[in-house]
């Protein structure tokens, strides 16, 4: 039965998204549980992938390309764990910070959390601090993440850090900060509560925060 799931997080690893689709199924079949396969299987790859992103064997292409084989593997058991009512790892609200384009990076951020099993909610790029404020009242989120690629969009992370302690949100939940000009420095001066330097470290800080 452990084989099967190692074959997953191989060809997980490998890119393989036909393959971990068909495997996820064949798994069920044998009578495996909806979140047995996601753990041992799925999440297992992704943390593979994870670690070696973050010791430099493996680069942004071939992790996207995991990413999308993790995907095809959600895509047949997300019925499955909706109906089982499987705890998320924590509910995730991921933006990039107002003037800024770049999602790159946050994509990546936002598919390997996925990969964890945490439940994200993506505002997607140029995001106003009030529309975290409002997102973070509708989506109750456990924690939220802000990228930001530019010198001159870091500024609105502290707008949005400000703007959640305006609306009296903010002590419910924990901020998370990255991108490529990003410090850890930068992150205790704006008052964040984590900075990660890359998507596998920003699961390890998610996992830590949520607790
Ligand atoms: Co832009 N750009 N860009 N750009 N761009 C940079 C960032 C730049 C460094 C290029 C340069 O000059 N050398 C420079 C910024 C300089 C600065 O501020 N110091 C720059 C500039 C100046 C600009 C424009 C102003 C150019 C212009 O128009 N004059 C303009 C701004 C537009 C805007 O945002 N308003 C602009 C536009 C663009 C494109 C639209 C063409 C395109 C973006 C496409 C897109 O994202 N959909 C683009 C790109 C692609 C880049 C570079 C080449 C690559 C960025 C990237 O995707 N990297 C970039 C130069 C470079 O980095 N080599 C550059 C790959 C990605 C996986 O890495 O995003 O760092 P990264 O994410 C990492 C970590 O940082 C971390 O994890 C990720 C994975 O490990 N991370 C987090 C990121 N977010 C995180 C959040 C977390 C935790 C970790 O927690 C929440």
């Amino acid at each position: 039965m452990a084989d099967i799931l190692q074959q997953i997080a191989s060809n997980l690893y490998d890119g393989e998204d036909e393959v971990v689709a068909e495997l996820v199924q064949k798994a069920l079949d044998q009578g495996m549980g909806a979140n047995e396969v996601l753990q041992g299987g799925l999440i297992a790859g992704m943390d593979e992938v994870g670690r070696d992103f973050k010791a430099g064997d493996l680069f942004v292409p071939e992790v996207l390309i995991a990413a999308r084989a993790m995907h095809a593997g959600m895509g047949v058991l997300r019925p499955l764990l909706a109906e089982a009512d499987v705890p998320s790892a924590g509910k995730y609200l991921i933006g990039t910070v107002k003037g800024d384009l770049h999602d790159i990076g946050k994509n990546l951020v936002k598919m390997m959390l996925e990969g964890a099993g945490f439940e994200t909610v993506d505002l997607g790029t140029d995001v106003e601090p009030q529309a975290f404020v409002e997102a973070v009242r509708e989506h109750k989120p456990t924690l939220i993440g802000m990228s930001a690629l530019l010198t001159t969009t870091m500024v609105q992370m502290r707008a949005t850090v400000d703007a959640l302690e305006e609306a009296g949100v903010r002590e419910s939940v924990k901020i998370m900060v990255g991108g490529a000009p990003v410090t850890e420095a930068f992150a205790q001066e704006i008052g964040a509560d984590a900075y990660a330097p890359d998507a596998a470290s920003a699961v390890d800080v998610a996992r830590s925060l949520a607790g």
